[in-house]
């Protein structure tokens, strides 16, 4: 009987150790990590809208990997930008836009980007005078969503 009261408190004891540290854990501990356009990587005519809704939601803290070639002579130039408004980014606009990674930063290993900031990111491929957002769908939002509500 004793020993049936301090197994079960063991197991009360286990439960209470397993509780704190999953309120401990630091937020954003299960942070995902994602190749953007997956085996398309980063390229010329792939869908990103489609992709972002594929993969989403995204949280705040995830790291979006963009992977491109570094130009040569049978590959073009690929870069990543971040437009300031919606507007820009409706119109591939590059005047205001922040260069995020240049033509050579999406090479080996790829890009990393971490989502730290729960705003809209619209990200969009600078080159070619922004024909590569208009014309070659360069170009996606992400919107994380709070950490703390990632449930899967
Ligand atoms: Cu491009």
């Amino acid at each position: 009987m004793a020993e049936a009261r301090s197994g079960a408190a063991l197991v009360a004891a286990a439960a209470v150790v397993a509780l704190l540290v999953l309120a401990l854990a630091p937020e954003g501990s299960r942070a995902e990590r994602f190749i953007v356009g997956d085996a398309a990587r980063w390229t010329w005519g792939y869908n990103y809208t489609d992709w972002v809704i594929k993969k989403g939601p995204f949280f705040q803290n995830d790291t979006l990997v963009f992977m491109y070639d570094p130009p040569n002579a049978t590959v073009h130039a690929h870069s990543v930008y971040m437009m300031r408004n919606a507007a820009d980014y409706q119109s591939c606009n590059l005047k205001a836009a922040k260069l995020v990674a240049g033509v050579t930063q999406g090479a080996g290993s790829g890009f990393e980007f971490v989502l730290t900031k729960r705003k809209k990111h619209y990200f969009v491929c600078g080159e070619r005078g922004g024909i590569h957002c208009t014309m070659g769908q360069m170009k996606f939002i992400v919107k994380p969503k709070s950490s703390a509500c990632r449930d899967d």
